[in-house]
């Protein structure tokens, strides 16, 4: 293994959380982008609203202004080929393989899989929180990818960590019902003040472990911002209680 590629397993390792600059093709972003523009403009189905989530932000209702907002594209890789082939072939599964240290991976399309978009004027802000919320996996050995299709900063939206927090046993007394980390209790701020933003370019790839502590802002441009989100596993880490067992892991 050359010494680049131990640098990054180490750093993932230690911080839950890894940005590969440069590392996807303008030519492939601008494909993508013009899908996710193209279904955004044309409401193609499945998505959930601004409105659906509830969170800081959003709106209330679905019939006020803005009450319509796109917030997540869902069931990107049976969307479209352009978002599909990505997730199964794009040089990010090489990069996943080391980081899961497994021979077999698979694609989940139950959880994320979707373009995530923030919207001008009615985006929403998301709450410190891990993924594992979502699901019921073995382990907690999941990886997602986050693909930005254009620049992701503060000021659109762009999402902040807390390295190393994936190693965090969290006792659920500091998180609320809806499982976001308290930011009313003093034991965690701690925790919040090693917060991160990860800003990324155009071409970069960001690549975040399931457990690892993430929130994000709302976007104040106004530009769209708009990523694709995948989440995956090796063959040791399956699925145990599945809420759509229709939508099989796909082996990449
Ligand atoms: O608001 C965002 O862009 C972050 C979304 C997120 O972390 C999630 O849906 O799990």
């Amino acid at each position: 293994m050359n010494n680049f590629i131990k640098n990054d397993l180490q750093f993932f390792h230690d911080n839950g959380y890894l940005v590969k600059k440069s590392f996807v093709s303008k030519e492939i972003l601008d494909g993508l982008q013009d899908k996710v523009f193209d279904h955004l403009k044309n409401r193609v189905e499945p998505f959930e609203l601004e409105q659906e989530v509830d969170y800081p932000g959003s709106p209330k209702t679905t019939t006020e202004e803005g009450g319509q907002t796109i917030r997540r594209l869902l069931l990107a890789y049976s969307r479209d080929e352009v978002f599909a082939n990505w997730q199964v072939n794009s040089q990010a599964t090489q990069v996943l393989k080391q980081l899961l240290a497994c021979n077999k991976l698979y694609l989940v399309q139950s959880h994320h899989n979707c373009v995530m978009t923030k919207q001008p004027r009615y985006s929403s802000k998301t709450h410190w929180h891990k993924d594992i919320r979502y699901w019921n996996f073995a382990n907690q050995e999941l990886i997602n990818t986050w693909l930005p299709l254009g620049n992701e900063t503060v000021e659109n939206g762009c999402l902040q960590v807390i390295p190393g927090s994936h190693h965090w046993d969290t006792p659920t007394a500091r998180l609320d019902q809806r499982l976001f980390l308290r930011k009313d209790l003093q034991e965690n701020q701690g925790w919040l003040d090693k917060s991160v933003d990860v800003e990324l370019q155009k071409g970069d790839l960001l690549f975040f472990h399931a457990a690892l502590f993430h929130s994000a802002g709302r976007n104040q441009t106004n530009q769209s911002k708009n990523a694709l989100v995948s989440t995956y596993h090796g063959e040791e880490n399956q699925e145990t209680v599945s809420p759509f067992p229709d939508l099989k892991a796909v082996l990449v």
